[in-house]
């Protein structure tokens, strides 16, 4: 019979997909829970993006959320949290109501209580972008400012280092309202321009800055302005 020749080529099989996994098979997928689980108590989720900030070969996830209870005036508290696997487990890595990642000239916080007369913030964009295609994307966030009108919009683009920490490559943040578009590995940053008597609902000039990598740093490498039709 040819039950023990069989067998030796069943273990052979077996030693050769373990060799084949340990050189060049995929990441382990990360561990459970899946992501959406990982959206704090009392919060829906807004967005999810996902992408390997470190270049670790495990991708991070970023969660904006607004709170299911609302203020006074009917308004949702914003969250934006980064969680990464460590040590086998999701751990969440940045909480945007703490500490805002240092640099880039910003303020300390992404999401702040309501202050300087706006009573409101949202989380407008949240992205992906691989500024300098080195297979290290930054994040892109988006807060936006309002009170009885749009105040201003602030754009964060935060990096992480090989050891997990973030750091705030570029911050931006406008007089009124503005718009975030991603175009492959460059951003396009519009707003108003408010000169003199200008009224809130019209800036008589528009900017458009295109934000990308100089060669050294994320920078704004073109600006455009022009009469607001
Ligand atoms: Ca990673």
């Amino acid at each position: 019979m040819s039950r023990p020749g069989l067998l030796v080529v069943a273990a052979l099989t077996a030693t050769t997909l373990a060799c084949r996994a340990e050189v060049s098979g995929p990441s382990p997928p990360p561990p459970a829970p899946p992501p959406d689980r990982l959206v704090r108590p009392g919060a829906t989720p807004v967005e999810t993006v996902a992408g390997d900030l470190d270049g670790d070969g495990v991708e991070e996830v970023m969660i904006s959320s607004a709170s299911v209870a609302t203020d006074d005036l009917g308004i949702a508290t914003p969250y934006l949290e980064v969680f990464d696997v460590r040590d086998g487990r999701w751990g969440r890595v940045f909480d945007a109501t703490g500490s805002a990642p240092p640099g880039g000239g910003a303020p300390l916080h992404m999401l702040a209580a309501a202050g300087a007369g706006f009573v409101g913030q949202s989380v407008q964009a949240l992205e992906v972008v691989d500024f300098a295609g080195d297979g290290q994307p930054e994040m892109v966030v988006g807060i936006a400012n309002f009170g009885a009108t749009a105040g201003p919009l602030e754009l964060w683009i935060v990096s992480m280092g090989d050891g997990g920490g973030l750091t705030t490559e570029l911050y931006r943040a406008t007089a009124r309202g503005g718009e975030i578009r991603v175009e492959g590995d460059l951003l396009r940053f519009a707003y108003g321009v408010y000169r003199g008597r200008d009224a809130g609902c019209c800036p008589s000039r528009r900017a458009v800055e295109t934000i990308g990598w100089d060669g050294e740093g994320i920078a704004v490498i073109a600006l455009r302005r022009s009469p607001n039709r």
